[in-house]
């Protein structure tokens, strides 16, 4: 059995009834599992609402450890059409050349430093440095920055066994209060003053709101390019023949990554709120209650792509919703598609053999259904180039 398979707990309920039902914190939960149903649902934000309770979208729910809205992620539209507006040019700077330059050494002395140990763990001595690293780019601040970020673990909310950790939280919620403080006081160039002076209806963002977006792009973007890099190294070590390729055909990294985000989906599922009694997939959804968009089934959907559950990095017809659909796709998939590239790229140039020597697996369990989304830790070896 292969370590980087990962299999797809959802298809029999897919194929049968297009729907799954798990309870998450006696608030319940309908999964839609088809890529198509998946895709309808997202666009149809008047009957299925992000802006619900901050925290009520996410699965498992975060009402009890959280207050602040993640913005833009928790608004409809008119009103999140307006904030995305504000803040999306900022979030596609991961496409200029220069940022791309600096990942680029950012990962390649990673890695280097990775290849002089017997062994390490994937998980917190590669991948939670290159995330956290690279975000001080995105949010323009000094690299130094990103060391109070690794101490922090992968996940702001949650710790190993998916519990959620509200004291892990509140350490979140503080320095961003902190940094914006700071910034208020005496603006930069940095993404946290950049906030403070834009404009939302006609007036400043407040700090309630800055640090919605704050929160927002410290939590969305860490375990999922975590899991992204761990899997995907997972894979070479499993697959020398595919980074061999992609070493002699590196036109084709752009397309592997795509195909890893599809295979991974390293973010499982995302809610909505029901505002009116309405029906999915011939079920029932009454206001009120939550449905889920489930990307992870429906990147699998064997009506859409051909052998769904084996990763083929050159796979030519790839409308995966890895990083969702229609309104609230995700803002951070530049940045997050630069550094899964970029840590491809330097694995190519610079590593020869991933020997995995220990892991333990993540399982979600999500009701009737129990999905890997990735390990919580893959301990490995990488040898350089002969
Ligand atoms: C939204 C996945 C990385 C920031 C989303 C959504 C998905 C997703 C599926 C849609 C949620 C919904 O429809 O409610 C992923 C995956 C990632 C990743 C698979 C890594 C491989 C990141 C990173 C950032 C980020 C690195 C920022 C640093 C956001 C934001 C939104 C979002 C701000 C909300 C956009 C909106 O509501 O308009 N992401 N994400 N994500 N993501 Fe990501
Ligand atoms: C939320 C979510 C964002 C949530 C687009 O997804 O990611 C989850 O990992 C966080 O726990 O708060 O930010």
């Amino acid at each position: 059995k292969k370590i980087s398979e990962f299999k797809d707990p959802f298809s029999t309920a897919r194929k049968e009834k297009g729907i799954g039902e798990m309870d998450d914190q006696n608030d319940p939960v309908q999964m839609l599992l088809r890529l198509k149903d998946v895709r309808k649902t997202a666009h149809n934000w008047k009957t299925f609402q992000s802006g619900a309770k901050p925290g009520r979208i996410v699965i498992p729910s975060e009402v009890d450890i959280r207050e602040t809205r993640q913005l833009p992620f928790e608004l409809d539209p008119p009103e999140h059409t307006e904030f995305r507006g504000i803040v999306e040019d900022w979030f596609k700077r991961p496409q200029n050349e220069e940022y791309a330059q600096n990942v680029k050494k950012q990962i390649s002395s990673a890695i280097d430093d990775a290849m002089l140990k017997e062994s390490f763990d994937m998980v917190t001595d590669l991948a939670l440095p290159i995330q956290s690293r690279a975000l001080t780019l995105l949010f323009n601040i000094p690299l130094e920055e990103a060391k109070v970020w690794i101490s922090w673990g992968t996940h702001v909310f949650r710790s190993e066994g998916e519990a959620l950790d509200k004291d892990k939280a509140n350490v979140l919620y503080d320095y961003i209060d902190e940094q914006l403080e700071k910034a208020a006081k005496n603006p930069g160039e940095d993404l946290y003053s950049v906030l403070l002076q834009s404009e939302y209806q006609g007036r400043k963002i407040t700090k309630e709101e800055a640090k919605g977006v704050m929160v927002l792009t410290f939590a969305g973007g860490r375990d999922t390019i975590i899991n992204a890099l761990t899997n995907a190294t997972a894979y070479f070590a499993e697959h020398p023949e595919s980074l061999n390729r992609l070493k002699e055909e590196p036109q084709l990294i752009g397309k592997a990554v795509e195909e890893f985000v599809r295979y991974f989906s390293p973010l499982t599922q995302m809610g909505r709120v029901v505002t009116e009694d309405t029906y999915v997939c011939e079920h029932a959804a009454k206001a009120d209650t939550r449905v889920s968009l489930c990307w992870a089934s429906a990147n699998r959907d064997e009506t859409v792509f051909e052998n769904p559950n084996e990763i083929q990095i050159d796979r030519k017809m790839n409308p995966h919703v890895g990083f969702g659909f229609s309104h609230h796709k995700c803002m951070g998939a530049p940045h997050a598609r630069q550094v899964m590239k970029i840590f491809i790229e330097v694995l190519t140039e610079k590593v020869g053999q991933i020997e995995i020597l220990d892991f333990k697996e993540n399982i979600e369990e999500l009701g009737e259904f129990e999905r890997k989304v990735g390990f919580h830790n893959l301990q490995i070896n990488l040898k350089p180039i002969a």
